[in-house]
């Protein structure tokens, strides 16, 4: 593509395409978007984040896609929300009055290395490419390496049921690094990781966090890592149905919500508990399609659709972001 109006955005874009439609948008609107480079991959690539910003000083909002390499649609999701904030800003009033009062930002290919690898080598790759000294086994999952709970907490049925073993995989977390879940060897140790701490920290004022895996047909809020309810459920929760409600509205897919740890599983280290915990009330991860009939491998077909209905959700949240 020579422009991002010819990006195919029915297709799953290997790392160097993402990269060419994230310059190609930033040449095509410079008074809008702007690239930040927050950090580096271990293997080197750059930890871009797109910036949409009208004005000095705002606050802003944060997206991010593609922490876990394997969650094809949610790369090819953040490239389709990328065009749709740049066509629709000055078009739709909606997303003119956020923009009007919040920064975005956006990081598409969150753990480049692994996506990278989910083309080249292993397409259901979920982790980081960092090797574990002394084992053979490569990787650590970036949504357990967040400092909340990190290393996880033990539940009473756990203490009850399984007083000595629950290191293996308790607390939601595993200590193995060969496991899908490894947590890594402290807090922050991944440098996709420590790039979004350091960039959240010294931005400051951060208002709303959305991170964004599949599949699963999912909207969560913290907690992730303990069953305490977060402070500001009942708000969290509403926010969420309403957000649900507007997705299904344009094809009717069906997403159940609630807290992560009621919902899904218990998941510590995770990133929206990290980010609710640094005071960001606006903390959700999305879990997008489908509910598990080709589940990671989503045929490209459903792309675009997928996006669209996101697309609802998303400026759900922002709005009422922008209106607390
Ligand atoms: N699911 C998430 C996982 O990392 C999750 C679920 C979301 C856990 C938010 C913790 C916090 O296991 C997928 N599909 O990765
Ligand atoms: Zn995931």
């Amino acid at each position: 593509a020579v422009s991002t109006d010819d990006f195919i955005y029915s297709s799953y874009a290997p790392f160097t395409s993402i990269l060419m439609f994230m310059n190609m948008l930033v040449a095509e609107n410079s008074g809008l978007v702007s690239q930040i480079q927050i950090g580096q991959s271990y293997e080197g690539r750059p930890l871009n984040v797109l910036k949409f910003s009208t004005g000095a000083n705002r606050p802003g909002i944060w997206i991010d896609t593609g922490i876990h390499s394997r969650e094809w649609v949610t790369q090819a999701s953040g490239i389709w929300f990328a065009k749709k904030i740049a066509t629709d800003y000055g078009r739709d009033s909606v997303l003119t009055d956020i923009l009007n009062k919040y920064d975005i930002f956006l990081e598409i290919v969150t753990n480049p290395d692994g996506y990278d690898f989910t083309h080249r080598s292993n397409r259901m790759w979920r982790k980081t490419r960092k090797p574990n000294p002394g084992s053979s086994c490569v990787g650590v999952d970036p949504n357990r390496n967040w400092d909340a709970g990190f290393g996880g907490e033990v539940l009473l049925g756990e203490l009850l049921l399984c007083c000595c073993c629950w290191d293996v995989n308790g607390g939601g977390s595993s200590s193995n690094p060969c496991s899908e879940t490894y947590r890594g060897p402290s807090a922050h140790s991944e440098p996709e990781v420590k790039a979004i701490v350091d960039f959240v920290k010294s931005h400051g004022n951060i208002k709303a966090f959305v991170s964004i895996h599949s599949y699963s047909q999912m909207l969560l809020y913290p907690y992730g890592y303990k069953s305490t309810p977060a402070k500001d459920q009942a708000e969290l929760h509403e926010l969420a149905k309403k957000a649900i409600t507007e997705l299904q509205s344009l094809y009717n897919t069906r997403y159940t919500y609630g807290s992560i740890i009621t919902t899904i599983y218990q998941a510590s280290g995770g990133t929206v508990d990290w980010t609710y915990d640094q005071g960001i009330k606006y903390s959700y991860t999305f879990e997008l399609r489908d509910t598990g009939r080709y589940g990671f491998i989503l045929p490209a077909a459903q792309i675009i659709p997928t996006a669209e209905e996101t697309w609802l959700a998303l400026m759900a949240i922002m709005e009422h972001t922008k209106n607390n």
